[in-house]
């Protein structure tokens, strides 16, 4: 349902895309022909190399020329090309190349934050280093004439920048804070609507952007609601933003052409709060960009997507990859509903008008039914369509169930507001773009229910929104959850941060609740999704940073998934979406212990999973790579995770898992780490060696997990265990999780 809100304006807008260009080519689409790391010996350009291979593959030069859409070969080698299948299983025979596919379209996952972090305003910070980081937001864009984007007090770009400010329309350049900005339109697909520039024209990216490094601004607030000073976690660093979503989605050509920029021009970080359904690592754009991020020392954060609770639902799982679920607040956005009756309820939404009439008749979609014969939808849930304008006007009406635009189709028949029942419970606020809340069906919408029955003359009454504190900590319900099919020994989500009801900077040309019926633009918006999440973990990963410029990405990750908070467990499938729990910025500077991961070893790892030496040989540009020229790496899972996860294939197996881990000290140089284990009945939890003895610092120390387990009971289908080491200063844990695949859901 969340999931809806979001994206149904998307979905209106995708009608108006264009066609591809060309027009005797309509039965070629864009393929991406990926081709691995640049090669060594640059004997000539990659273009030129891309031309030939296309031109034999599809038999005549001039065609071949037509064809091509982009070359990749500032940080990758590959290209994107107007196929036909025949001509992409040609070229995916060839030496050269790791892999074809076809061009997709990926999707969105849509300033009390960083207090609810442990990171208040006065948190210690190494403003020098900050200020030279460069965080790449591959996004919608960016609106930089908002407060949280200010430059005041910003020097220079650091000088390693070698991005650029392109121009276009609605769109008035960069500043010292936002240093870079392009857009990739490869398709030339966009809809008509979007603006051809590096201008943000949804808010999404402008949100996510500033979350990560938006300026401090004192009274950010959205007509007043959740006020309170709006800040990014790394206020001091700079922000690149490379437009890869347009209105209708986030193509894979042009995800892959960001990553390619983004790397090159020296970003940092790059955050990326986009997703869809997981492939295997080299057909996934975001997974390849990720991987060559990775080799050149950048970290990449993705959202793990709103597709929670269903199991099954997690995004961006490539181990390379830090992947973020979302968790809420300590605080919630209330709307209070009073009724004729003199009762009160509370629902939630972002609603920012304050009533004109003390109270309004009430109706719900029964009532206000246009009888005569509508073929489609439910009136009592105000499908569009169903309801007569004459009995909606000037009245506020409850809709039960339904698809989410309820405000909008009252809006349209002029009604005065709605309380829409939702049915799988709400734990995000929407805005609305009439009067109106949203409210549990089974519950509130029952008491609204039997008023409205209960009376001829029912009345009611939506006020402002106001904040409430509440207790925290909760994983979203619209996360995405685990188990993941593409590695299914390591566990993602990775960690969770805050993704519920952000206050964050938004886009003048985007309306609040994104509808075109709608008049409000603010410099400011709250909204809700893993999208948001994303970006408060690429911030957290810039702040270590800041204190250990020379940790790998994956030290970084270790860092933050090791410190972080454990999230509190409602169900079995909340275990499967929270990872090692809820970051944890201040605790990360000081971990303690490392799992770090070299590039070589993810290269075992690949080995491990199966994937083809001469594949791999070209991912790191070695012809002459072969997976046995390497050690194996031992263990279930072949990878130093920071996290332990094995996935049962039959319910009848025995529990058998052994995790071969390597931790590196960080903290003080002489010390001892005590392995402390938590596991429940009928699982065997051993740590060899159980304590590990460091004389000095960086010094790295080898031990295993071994798991041992009769089967599990039938209705179970996770076990839940913990390692923690501890010194008696730092705490070092990592979360231990079995899930038994059952056949169906
Ligand atoms: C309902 O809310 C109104 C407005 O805040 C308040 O005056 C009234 O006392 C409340 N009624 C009950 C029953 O809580
Ligand atoms: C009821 O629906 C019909 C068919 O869509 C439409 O022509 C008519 O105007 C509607 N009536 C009212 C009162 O809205
Ligand atoms: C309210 O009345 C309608 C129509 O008579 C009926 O279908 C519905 O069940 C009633 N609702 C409740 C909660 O009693
Ligand atoms: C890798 O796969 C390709 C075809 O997909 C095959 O031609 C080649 O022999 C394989 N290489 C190795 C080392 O297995
Ligand atoms: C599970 O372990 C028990 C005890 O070690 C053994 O008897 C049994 O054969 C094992 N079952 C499977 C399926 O391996
Ligand atoms: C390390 O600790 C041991 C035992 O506590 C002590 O004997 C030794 O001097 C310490 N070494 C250093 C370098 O501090
Ligand atoms: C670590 O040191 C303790 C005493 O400080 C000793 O008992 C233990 O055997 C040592 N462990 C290893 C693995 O060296
Ligand atoms: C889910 O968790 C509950 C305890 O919270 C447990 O009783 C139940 O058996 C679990 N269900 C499954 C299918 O594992
Ligand atoms: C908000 C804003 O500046 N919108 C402008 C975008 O560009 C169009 C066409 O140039 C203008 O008409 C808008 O005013």
């Amino acid at each position: 349902m969340q999931h809806n809100l979001l994206l149904l304006p998307l979905l209106v807008l995708c009608l108006y895309s264009l066609p591809l260009h060309g027009s005797d080519q309509h039965e070629r689409k864009p393929y991406i022909v990926y081709m691995g790391e640049l090669p060594m010996a640059k004997t000539y350009a990659v273009e030129n190399h891309h031309h030939d291979l296309l031109a034999a593959t599809i038999g005549d030069t001039y065609l071949a020329k037509e064809s091509k859409i982009h070359s990749y070969g500032k940080t990758f080698n590959g290209f994107v090309a107007l196929l036909l299948p025949h001509e992409a299983q040609k070229l995916r025979e060839e030496d050269n190349v790791v892999s074809v596919f076809p061009n997709t379209q990926l999707e969105l996952h849509t300033t009390r934050s960083w207090d609810f972090l442990g990171m208040p305003l006065t948190v210690k910070r190494n403003h020098k280093i900050e200020s030279q980081l460069i965080v790449g937001v591959l996004d919608t864009g960016i609106w930089v004439d908002c407060p949280s984007f200010n430059d005041e007090g910003y020097g220079p770009p650091p000088r390693r920048w070698k991005g650029k400010c392109v121009k276009g329309a609605n769109f008035t350049g960069c500043n010292n804070k936002v240093i870079g900005a392009k857009y990739f339109n490869l398709g030339q697909n966009y809809p008509i609507n979007d603006d051809l520039s590096p201008v943000d024209d949804m808010g999404h990216g402008t949100h996510t952007a500033s979350t990560v490094a938006g300026a401090t601004v004192k009274g950010a607030s959205l007509y007043g609601i959740g006020k309170g000073t709006a800040r990014g976690g790394v206020p001091s660093a700079r922000i690149a933003i490379y437009k890869v979503c347009w209105t209708s989605g986030c193509s894979d050509m042009d995800m892959l052409a960001g990553f390619d920029e983004a790397i090159a021009d020296g970003v940092n970080f790059i955050s990326v709060s986009i997703g869809g359904p997981s492939r295997d690592f080299f057909t996934d754009p975001i997974a390849i960009g990720a991987f060559h991020a990775m080799r050149r020392g950048i970290l990449t954060s993705c959202s793990a997507g709103n597709g929670g609770p269903r199991p099954l639902s997690v995004e961006n799982v490539a181990p390379w990859i830090l992947t973020a679920a979302a968790s809420n607040l300590d605080r919630e956005f209330t709307t209070l509903v009073s009724f004729g009756d003199g009762n009160n309820i509370t629902g939630l939404s972002i609603n920012t008008f304050s009533p004109k009439k003390k109270m309004y008749p009430l109706i719900d979609g029964i009532l206000a039914s246009n009888h005569s014969k509508y073929i489609y939808g439910s009136a009592s849930s105000c499908d569009y369509g169903t309801l007569s304008k004459d009995k909606v006007k000037g009245k506020i009406v409850y809709c039960a169930g339904g698809t989410g635009s309820q405000d909008l189709t009252i809006k349209d028949l002029g009604g005065a507001g709605t309380i829409i029942g939702v049915e799988d419970g709400i734990d995000a606020s929407y805005a609305t773009v009439i009067p109106g809340t949203f409210v549990d069906v089974t519950t509130d919408g029952r008491t609204i229910d039997l008023y409205i029955n209960s009376t001829k003359n029912a009345k009611a009454v939506i006020y402002k929104t106001t904040t409430k504190r509440i207790p925290a900590l909760n994983l979203a319900s619209f996360s995405s959850r685990g188990p993941q099919l593409i590695t299914p020994n390591i566990l993602k989500p990775d960690l969770v941060a805050p993704g519920v009801d952000i206050l964050a900077a938004y886009s003048k040309l985007a309306t609040l609740t994104g509808y075109k019926e709608d008049t409000r633009y603010d410099v400011f918006n709250i909204i809700s999704g893993t999208s948001m999440a994303c970006p408060h973990v690429t911030a957290a990963a810039a702040y270590v940073k800041t204190f250990h410029p020379d940790w790998s990405p994956a030290a970084i990750k270790s860092a933050l998934m090791t410190t972080a908070t454990p999230i509190k467990i409602s169900d079995n499938l909340t275990e499967l979406g929270t990872g090692s729990g809820q970051i944890n910025p201040v605790s990360a500077l000081h971990p303690g212990l490392l799992y770090d991961i070299t590039e070589n070893s993810y290269i075992a790892f690949l080995c491990k999973q199966g994937f083809n030496s001469s594949s791999i040989g070209l991912l790191i540009s070695n012809k002459r790579f072969t997976c046995a020229s390497i050690k194996p790496t031992p263990g279930t899972d072949g990878i130093n995770y920071p996290s332990m996860h094995i996935q049962l294939l039959s319910p009848s197996s025995n529990i058998s898992a052994v995790f071969h881990r390597t931790v590196t000290n960080v903290g003080y140089g002489n010390s001892t780490y005590k392995a402390k284990v938590t596991a429940p009945k009928g699982l065997s939890v051993k740590v060899i060696p159980h304590t590990l003895n460091f004389s000095q610092l960086h010094q790295k120390q080898p031990f295993k997990v071994v798991l041992k387990g009769p089967p599990m009971d039938t209705d179970t289908i996770l076990l839940s265990a913990s390692l923690e080491w501890s010194d008696s200063r730092h705490s070092v844990r990592s979360p231990i999780l079995i899930f038994k695949q059952v056949p169906v859901y």
